[in-house]
Order: C-alpha cells, then structure tokens, then sequence
C-alpha cells in the first residue's frame, strides 16, 4: 500500500477547523460505535470552536440501544435528510464506498473537504487529511485534533472519543489495544468520564431477540477444516421469526469467536437481496485480504463484504472461499 501523501498535522487540521464555518460531519455507512464516537467528538470540536454544525450519520437501519446509549446519538440526523454545507468533514471513512452515495453527494457539494481515518487508503480526496492506520480508533484523531485545536477536553468530547477507543479495540483486547490506546484512553479519563457507566450502557444493552440471534447462530455454527474457522448464518426467516432487527444481528459474531480454537470467523447475514459478511481473526490472519476477494475491506482483525444473490450460493460460495484461503 502507498501512503496518501501530504498528510496533514492535527495542527493544520485545527487551523482549518478555525478558518472555515458551516459544517457536516459524516461517518460511514452501517455506523459503529467509532463512527458515532468520532462524529460526536468532532461535533464536541466544532461547536467548542462556535461554528455552525450537523452532525449525521447514515440511518438506512435505526440504530440498536448499545449506540444509542452514547450520549448525543439519539438525535444525530439521517445523511439524507443534511442540506448541503460548506464544508465536508468525513471521519472513520475516506473512501466513497464507505461514505455511501448520499454522503458523497454532499461531499461533492462541500467548497473544502476535510477527512480523518484510520484504515487503509491508497489516495485520499480530501483537500486536508490525517490518515493513520496505526491509530487505535478514528476518535482517538478527533481527540488530537482537540488537544491542537485547544478547546476545552470536557465530557461530552471526551465520552464519544472514549466509547469509539473502546468499542474499536474491542474493550482494548484486540491488538490495536498498544500502548498508545491507554494513554488515550487515561487522557481521556482525566476529564472526568464514567468508565463503567459507558462499558455497561453500551455492552449489557442488548435486546431480547439480538440474544436469540445468538443463540440460533451458535447452535447451526459450523467450525471448518482442522476447527479454527468457525461459519455460521442468518437469515431473512430467522429475524423475521424473532422480529430481529439487522442491528440485533450485530453482536453475533462474538460468539462464533469465542470459542477457544477458533482463529476466524465468519458469519453470514442476509439482508434483503443480499448477503452481508463480517469476517473477525483472532490471531493475525488478515481477514480483510478475505474480504477483498468479494469486493469488501476493512482491517486486518475485522472486516466485511456484501454479495449479491441467495443465502445459500453465498454460503457454499464464502465456506470454499475461506478453506482455501486459510488452508484448513
Ligand atoms: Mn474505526
């Protein structure tokens, strides 16, 4: 991969946050906990600094409760309903697949463009960016962005930034959980934050058919080849019996990863006319590589595609495609 080059300092960032006004901030689409972190913290920037503001995300589908619980997400506006603003901020997404078509748009629409990433890009659109894939969380840019801008590190900065570091290393377990993620994450709790009041709200929120997800996932999973790939499906009927919604789908993947030999794991959800893949290494397999032979990305732990067509092509199609890539 080339480095985007002219990489911007959070101090040029800060300038520019300064110079220009009327604002959009925009995550990617299928927001995470992140993306919603990173769009409120910049949000947090912007108002601190008097600037005009709307912050949005793409709501195809509600938000489930665990996103909702980061205050200040409930009233966030759907990316279809923005008017056009000056300029353009995307956080947690740089490329247009992962804005979607009506954040491009506005994009498009912007005079200045600003974006703030941590995956993997090859060029970057922007006019000013700060692109690390090293960086625990994209919200862990917002909050250097905040620190250069100079504007007050209070809770309502500091809780979204905190909620996308935890919810991005994966309560700060997966291996972008370095040494630079706690020392985030203690700035951050420096500003007064409730730790286990943000880790309870967000994770013992789930919904009584978001468990029978993972109950019905785990009990048809499948572990492939030698054990350490564990497969498993949802589909439309599945949701549809429980009145699952797609965000009550979220969290089963964890469970399929849970289990002690498991190195990958891969789950299929069905979503309409197409299928949604979400792919989780647990040991250094770049499951993102995966995910890229059916069009998807992501990072090297996590990642995910969308194929087109019937559940069960899919899953033959996507158990071929993970045996022969794992050679198990
Ligand atoms: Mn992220």
């Amino acid at each position: 991969m080339t480095a985007p080059a002219d990489q911007a300092s959070f101090v040029a960032i800060a300038q520019a946050l300064r110079a220009h006004d009327d604002y959009i901030v925009c995550g990617h689409v299928s927001p995470d906990g992140d993306c919603i972190g990173s769009v409120l913290g910049m949000t947090a920037i912007l108002k601190a600094l008097g600037k005009e503001v709307q912050p949005v995300v793409a709501l195809k589908e509600p938000l489930d409760a665990a996103l909702l619980s980061i205050p200040g997400a409930a009233s966030l506006a759907d990316v279809l309903e923005a008017r056009p603003a000056a300029t353009f901020i995307a956080v947690d997404a740089s490329g247009d697949d992962r804005l979607g078509p009506a954040a491009c748009a506005l994009r498009q629409a912007a005079r200045f463009t600003i974006t703030l990433d941590h995956h993997e890009v090859s060029e970057c659109q922007a006019d000013i960016f700060h692109i690390d894939p090293s960086a625990p969380s994209a919200t862990c840019l917002v909050w250097e962005v905040a620190k250069a801008a100079k504007v007050p590190l209070g809770v309502d900065l500091a809780g979204p930034c905190y909620t996308g570091l935890m919810t991005d290393t994966g309560r700060f377990q997966y291996q972008n959980a370095d040494q630079r993620a706690f020392a985030l994450a203690s700035e951050m709790a420096a500003t007064g934050i409730n730790i286990a009041g943000i880790s309870t709200a967000f994770y013992q929120s789930k919904t009584w058919a978001a468990v029978q997800m993972e109950a019905l996932a785990a009990q048809r999973m499948e572990l492939l080849g030698d054990g350490s790939v564990a497969f498993s499906f949802i589909a439309q009927e599945d949701m549809d019996r429980f009145c699952a919604s797609y965000a009550d789908c979220e969290g089963v993947i964890d469970i399929l990863r849970s289990i002690g030999q498991v190195r990958v794991a891969c789950i299929l959800k069905a979503r309409g006319d197409e299928v949604r893949g979400s792919l989780r290494a647990k040991d250094g397999t770049d499951v993102s590589a995966i995910a890229g032979r059916f069009g998807g990305g992501g990072h090297k732990a996590a990642a995910g595609f969308t194929l087109a067509g019937p559940l069960d092509e899919a899953i033959v199609q996507v158990k071929a495609a993970l045996q022969e890539a794992l050679g198990c």
